[in-house]
Formats: structure tokens, C-alpha cells, sequence
């Protein structure tokens, strides 16, 4: 099954994915192993790749490597057009429509053509939207754009209802990487509500408790990188080897 239906099918039937997120630039291959043991029966849906300032190639050596310790699907969630690799299952073809900066709403997508036309990803336009977590993150340095207050749920949720008007097929409540702050449970239900197409979550997510109150309030994917990154027990300790629910 591609990995779009997949996570359309879980949405509709309330079973909640975990994503864990490799960012190339700050994974060491010797720690992968150990890692992906961690991983294994974990829980873990599937893993995504990508950083805000990652160099050439080394998103094809990680994917390339991850195949090594994992059968687990690898989505592209990429900082920019080079993070393309042929190597993985799907891309998240990301959008950041909460931003203006052109670069991110366009140019970069045009900039990927050549590679995605080259390869066999699943590409699953994404509607990326940039929140408040507490202190300014690598994607908003990268891509200069202002993120939406984190209480302003009526903009959150009008933009990523504009994403889905767009033909989005999935949006993003991103509170960015490392977030003090992960995305407020009212907004994650209020735009839940205003969807009909899968929903991601991610940013600041160091907890089970922020992990359960993601899902309880609609979240059916969410992201998890730093938490994992900091400490590989991690995912031990709040999924129990089970998915919370
Ligand atoms: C970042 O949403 C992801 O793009 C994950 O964030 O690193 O804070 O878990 P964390």
C-alpha cells in the first residue's frame, strides 16, 4: 500500500502513527545500530529524513544506511530541494504556507522537478504550517519566514484549511525542532475539526503525556526527532512498546 493511503486508512480507523526524524546533519552513523534496535518494536510507523541545513549527499548516505537496519518506510521531509533522495519510499512535498517567503511556497518546488521526475518517490503535497514553540527555530531562520502565534487558533486553523483547498493532501502543525512549546492541544482540535485529510504534528514533543495530547485532540501522524536524538530510551519509556491511543 502507498504511504499516503496508509496513513488515510489509520486516520479512519483512529489508529495513531509515530514518526521518528533523522535529521543527516546531526545523526552519527555509528549510533544507527543501536538505534534502529531501539526503534524495533517501538511502535515506530515510519521514518523521516531531513534537516534544515543539511549538505549534498548526505541524505542519500543516511537513507541508504538506514535500509541497512530497517524495513520501515523512509519519507523525505526535506529543507530543500537537495535533500531529494531516490533512495526513499516518499516525499513529503512541503509547502510552508503559514510563511511568504516565495522561496518556500514555490521556488524550491520548482527547483525539485528535475530530481522527483528522476526518481520513483510517492510525492504527497503537504501543506507545511510554521507555529510559535518559544524560541525561534532552524526553520524559521531558514526560511525567514514568521511563524503564527501559537494562540491564534482562527489563523492556524484558516490556513491550513487554504493548504486543503489547495489540494494539500496532508497538513503539518509545525512548532519547529526543538520547540519549548509543542503545538497547542486546542489548536491541534480546532483544525482537526476543520479537516478532512490527515493531520501531522510535530515539534517540542519530549513527553507522553504532549504525545497523548497530541493524538486526544486529533493529531493522526506525529513527529518526534529531538527527544529521540537526546536520549534512544526515550521512545521505550513513553510508548511502552505500545501505540498510545
Ligand atoms: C521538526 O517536527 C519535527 O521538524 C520534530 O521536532 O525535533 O522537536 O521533535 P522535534
Amino acid at each position: 500500500m502507498r504511504i499516503y493511503d496508509q496513513i488515510v486508512t489509520s486516520s479512519q480507523q483512529g489508529r495513531k502513527l509515530l514518526a521518528i526524524l533523522l535529521d543527516p546533519d546531526k545523526v552519527e552513523e555509528n549510533h544507527l545500530e543501536h538505534m534502529f534496535n531501539r526503534i524495533a518494536n517501538s511502535g515506530v510507523d515510519m521514518i523521516f529524513v531531513g534537516g534544515s541545513s543539511v549538505e549534498e549527499k548526505m541524505t542519500d548516505n543516511l537513507v541508504l544506511k538506514i535500509r541497512e537496519y530497517s524495513e520501515l518506510p523512509v519519507v523525505l521531509f526535506p529543507g530543500n530541494y537537495e535533500q531529494i533522495s531516490v533512495h526513499a519510499d516518499a516525499i513529503l512535498f512541503l509547502s510552508l504556507i503559514s510563511g511568504r517567503n516565495p522561496e518556500y511556497l514555490i521556488e524550491q518546488q520548482i527547483k525539485a522537478v528535475p530530481h522527483l521526475q528522476k526518481s520513483n518517490l510517492e510525492i504527497i503535497p503537504t501543506g507545511y504550517i510554521l507555529i510559535d514553540g518559544g524560541k525561534e527555530t532552524a526553520v524559521q531562520r531558514v526560511s525567514e519566514t514568521k511563524p503564527i502565534s501559537a494562540q491564534n487558533v482562527e489563523e492556524i486553523s484558516q490556513t491550513a484549511v487554504a493548504g486543503m483547498y489547495l489540494g494539500k493532501k496532508l497538513i503539518y502543525l509545525e512548532a519547529g525542532s526543538g520547540a519549548a512549546t509543542p503545538v497547542l492541544p486546542e489548536v491541534i482540535k480546532s483544525v482537526k475539526k476543520a479537516l478532512n485529510i490527515p493531520l501531522i504534528v510535530g515539534g517540542g514533543i519530549r513527553s507522553k503525556s504532549s504525545l497523548a495530547k497530541a493524538y486526544e485532540n486529533g493529531a493522526d501522524l506525529v513527529v518526534i526527532g529531538t527527544a529521540f536524538e537526546e536520549n534512544v530510551e526515550f521512545l521505550e519509556k513513553i510508548v511502552n512498546n505500545e501505540h498510545i491511543c
